[in-house]
């Protein structure tokens, strides 16, 4: 072989086909860091200000999110608390939190799905308080817990909590699993213009967004657009495609998906063992992109639904 072709030609075509297969992925893992997102100077004019009419008129100086934002205190997924045996309810009643000193322009309902996690619930619930007592925006806490051995039906739990919370007048929805922890102190709990992926950036997935239309984790969205999407498919039994499919009625509804920054927008999820994946899911996506009927907030049918007020979280518990 002439010495002009360089050194790594001469090899055989399989170790060449390697090297490049190899090349290839590793500036796809690094592309794949990337996703589009608002930047930080851009972000206080995204955001939805929005309260709950039902809170009280205070005389008290308007809250500041600013501050919030450019926050950049962190806390190492290693370092998260793995008990709360000292947690102080300070504020809190029916989950609910208001702030101290200033008059909130933000009120957020989080709604977590919820079933047989308890160990996980232990650590979420006492963590999110601490977590958004410093935020300076008006919240409430649901978790809406499948208390039947069916299969797991995120999506009628989601619209069945939808239905509470925009009851209660919150304006915004934060759609929460309960094995995601935040890490940034800067990821403000609340709605954009747009409907928000929050969980972008996840320990598990090495903080790398596995895809553009992912909405699964942490979704804030306001209350108008998930009555507009009519909220979830109440299809989907068992793991998985729910919230693909829910992603595509927000782009079917010409709503956008929106992202803060990646160092705003880590979280840490807990381990569990993976639930039972629905087989069907990739079927019933297609069925519903095809389909005229009406299948939402609106229609979803359960057996039962029992609303108990506890000190750090409305629980709504729900009998499919
Ligand atoms: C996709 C699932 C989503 C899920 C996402 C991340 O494959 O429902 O993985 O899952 N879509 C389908 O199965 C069609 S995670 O690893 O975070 O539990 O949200």
């Amino acid at each position: 072989m002439s010495k002009w072709i360089p050194k790594v030609l001469r090899r055989r075509p399989t170790t060449v086909g390697c090297v490049v297969l190899g090349l290839i992925a590793l500036v796809q893992l690094f592309a794949a860091h990337g996703y589009n997102y608002i930047p930080l100077e851009d972000v206080e004019r995204a955001l939805l200000f929005a309260v709950n009419p039902k809170i009280g008129k205070e005389n008290k100086p308007p809250c500041v999110y600013g501050s919030v934002i450019n926050k950049t205190k962190t806390v190492d997924s290693t370092d998260l608390p793995k008990k709360f045996n000292e947690f102080m309810p300070n504020g809190i009643v029916s989950g609910s939190y208001m702030p101290e000193n200033c008059r909130p322009l933000i009120s957020v309902a989080l709604l977590v799905t919820y079933r047989n996690r308890q160990n996980q619930l232990d650590v979420f619930v006492p963590y999110m308080h601490n977590f958004l007592r410093k935020q300076n925006i008006h919240y409430k806490i649901y978790v809406i817990e499948q208390e039947d051995d069916k299969p797991w039906n995120k999506g009628k739990l989601y619209n069945i909590g939808a239905k509470y919370a925009i009851a209660d007048k919150f304006p915004c929805l934060i759609l929460h699993d309960v094995d995601l922890l935040p890490l940034d102190e800067s990821n403000l709990y609340a709605c954009l213009g747009q409907p928000r992926h929050m969980s972008a950036s996840i320990d598990k997935f090495r903080f790398v967004l596995p895809y553009d239309t992912l909405v699964g984790g942490v979704l804030a969205i306001s209350s108008d657009q998930y009555v507009q999407i009519n909220g979830f498919s109440n299809r989907f039994n068992g793991w998985g495609g729910e919230d693909d499919d829910l992603a595509a009625r927000i782009l079917k509804h010409n709503l956008l998906i929106w992202r803060l920054p990646p160092h705003m927008s880590r979280y840490s999820m807990l381990p569990h063992k993976q639930e039972a994946i629905n087989a069907d899911r990739h079927k019933i996506m297609q069925e519903n992109l095809e389909s005229s009927a009406r299948d939402g907030m609106d229609t979803v049918r359960y057996e039962s639904v029992n609303v108990k007020d506890q000190r750090l979280y409305t629980l709504i518990g729900v009998k499919l």
